[in-house]
């Protein structure tokens, strides 16, 4: 079949344009397959730092398969969705196992892995395979709703977009195709304001065609996320203070923390925070000294966390089965969410002890 106008357009523009990445131009697939995963609720300048200390880390498949899960989050540390860290680790020991080290080349095997969806899936077989399975992404989908001119982004009209890609990937560079629908919805095709000029393919876009692309899609108000007043408490034993791990599920999982957790109706922060420690730790703490407060937001809730040093009050904790006791220069050693990480500056700025 020839490629058709609109293909070309884009092929040309992307290949003159693409900004240099260090995960572009290469054909590695556990390399590509690393970048996606990273790049999953990621900026890209976020990403990158990461994704470079990564590889130079773990340069191979089999380094990643035979590492420890904890080494990995920590190299994760700051990136946030750390079940995306969990997963890869998981698909890629059973890469390794089960598929001779080498990134199954077809849909069924690559998609059944942990952590692949299809996005992950069309990404990685186009860009490192060069099949021609199209992703759909947040900004393919505004790029294809002008496009077509759709408002709502329906089942039905999620199928019409599906049967526009088939239709139009290039069936040579399936890879550039995805990477060039995606560049132009981070950079051209931007929500407000589209810069419909600098467009290689807007003489084939209803909505630049009706002179109204930012009304595609229509814009749905995001429900307006909770929030939660959260303590916790460093617990002092001489020169060590308590962590202990989360639970392998739910967020946050396999990261350390201190004790605490949400503040209830009607408590005081301090009436909390023994509360919390008491039904986690078993013990009253004896409260020294408030370190500060930091804000920090998630995806589906933000939280505002109080920081306060203790100790023990007579009754030694009881340490749960993955606790720890550190001192300050071994923070490095364990993997800590962010919000901890925002704690820890304010304490490198006070002096560790009380
Ligand atoms: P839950 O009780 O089912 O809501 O479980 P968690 O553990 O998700 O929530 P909770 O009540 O312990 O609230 C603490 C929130 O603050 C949790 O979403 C994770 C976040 N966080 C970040 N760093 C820390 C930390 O050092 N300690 C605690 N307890 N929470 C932390």
């Amino acid at each position: 079949m020839q490629t058709n106008r609109m293909t070309l357009s884009l092929l040309e523009w992307y290949n003159r344009e693409k900004r240099i990445l260090p995960f572009r131009n290469i054909d590695n697939p556990y390399k590509i397959w690393l970048s996606e995963i990273m790049l999953q609720q990621t900026q890209v300048d976020t990403m990158i730092p990461y994704f470079n200390r990564w590889i130079k880390k773990y340069p191979t498949l089999q380094s990643v398969a035979n590492e420890d899960q904890e080494k990995l989050l920590k190299m994760w540390e700051g990136l946030g969705y750390y079940s995306r860290c969990r997963n890869f680790h998981k698909a890629i020991k059973i890469v390794f196992n089960q598929y001779s080290g080498i990134v199954p080349n077809n849909w069924t095997d690559f998609r059944a892995l942990p952590g692949v969806g299809d996005y992950t899936a069309a990404a990685v077989l186009s860009i490192a395979y060069h099949q021609p399975y199209p992703v759909i992404d947040g900004n393919v989908k505004r790029v294809m709703a002008r496009l077509l001119g759709l408002k709502n982004l329906t089942k039905r009209n999620m199928s019409r977009m599906n049967r526009y890609l088939n239709e139009h990937i290039s069936k040579d560079f399936p890879g550039d195709f995805n990477q060039g629908m995606m560049e132009l919805g981070a950079g051209i095709c931007s929500p407000k304001n589209p810069d419909c000029g600098k467009c290689p393919v807007s003489n084939f876009c209803k909505g630049f065609l009706i002179g109204s692309p930012e009304s595609y899609p229509k814009y749905i108000k995001k429900e307006k996320t909770p929030h939660y007043e959260i303590v916790a408490g460093i617990i002092w034993r001489d020169d060590k203070f308590y962590i202990q791990k989360r639970g392998e599920k739910g967020m946050l999982a396999g990261l350390w923390e201190f004790p605490g957790g949400k503040v209830e109706k009607g408590e005081t922060l301090e009436e909390a925070l023994q509360r919390e420690i008491k039904e986690e730790c078993g013990a009253l703490p004896k409260v020294l000294k408030k370190i500060g407060t930091i804000k920090h937001a998630y995806t589906h809730f933000s939280i505002t966390f109080h920081g306060y040093h203790c100790e023990e009050n007579g009754t030694p904790l009881q340490n749960k089965e993955f606790s720890n006791w550190i001192r300050p220069d071994q923070i490095d050693d364990f993997p800590f969410p962010k919000a901890n990480h925002k704690l820890f500056s304010l304490l490198e700025e006070q002096g560790w002890y009380v």
